[in-house]
């Protein structure tokens, strides 16, 4: 419900109106096409994906219902030029609750300013609430702290820890 959204939009665009010439929406096969993964690769590296592995992921994606991975299109363009996406993790914990993560949140060099990664974490923040999550939480860099905050994410007491591999 976009009426509980807090933060503050100039101009006061919204998930159905973001913007002229844009469209937010869930993604979709043919966004493959659309640049979605050139998109990703201004986050970290996206690497090589064929349309057959790309839609193998995107069907089980879809299957859990627990994937909420959302794009904004350039309808004039027909090209992807941001994306955030919302998962939900089920738990035994606090009575078999859902914790919502918010992963690859990208906004597309050339579409700087214009409040769509503000938009993007409002909107799945908001989703995670409706959806009855108990948190939600994410990673990101020490220069995009200040940013998260505006949606009143803070920093905890625990570390985050990878191993990769
Ligand atoms: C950032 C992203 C995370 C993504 C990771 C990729 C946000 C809020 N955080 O931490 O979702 O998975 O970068 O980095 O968008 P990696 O390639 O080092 O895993």
């Amino acid at each position: 419900d976009w009426s509980e959204n807090t933060v503050q939009f100039s101009p006061p665009i919204s998930p159905s109106q973001p913007g002229e010439g844009l469209l937010l929406r869930p993604l979709c096969p043919a966004d493959l096409n659309r640049g979605f993964f050139k998109v990703l690769s201004q986050l970290t590296k996206a690497g090589d994906v064929t349309p057959e592995l790309f839609i193998k992921t995107f069907d089980h994606m879809k299957r859990t219902g627990d994937y909420y991975v959302t794009v904004v299109e350039d309808t004039n363009l027909g090209q992807i030029v941001a994306t955030a996406t919302l998962i939900l993790e089920h738990k035994f914990i606090h009575s078999c609750a859902t914790r919502g993560r918010i992963e690859e949140v990208v906004v597309s060099d050339e579409c700087r300013g214009k409040q769509l990664g503000k938009l993007l974490v409002s909107a799945m923040t908001l989703l995670s609430k409706k959806l009855d999550c108990y948190k939600i939480t994410l990673e990101c860099l020490p220069k995009n702290v200040a940013f998260y905050e505006k949606f009143s994410y803070s920093s905890s007491a625990e570390t985050y820890m990878q191993h990769r591999f």
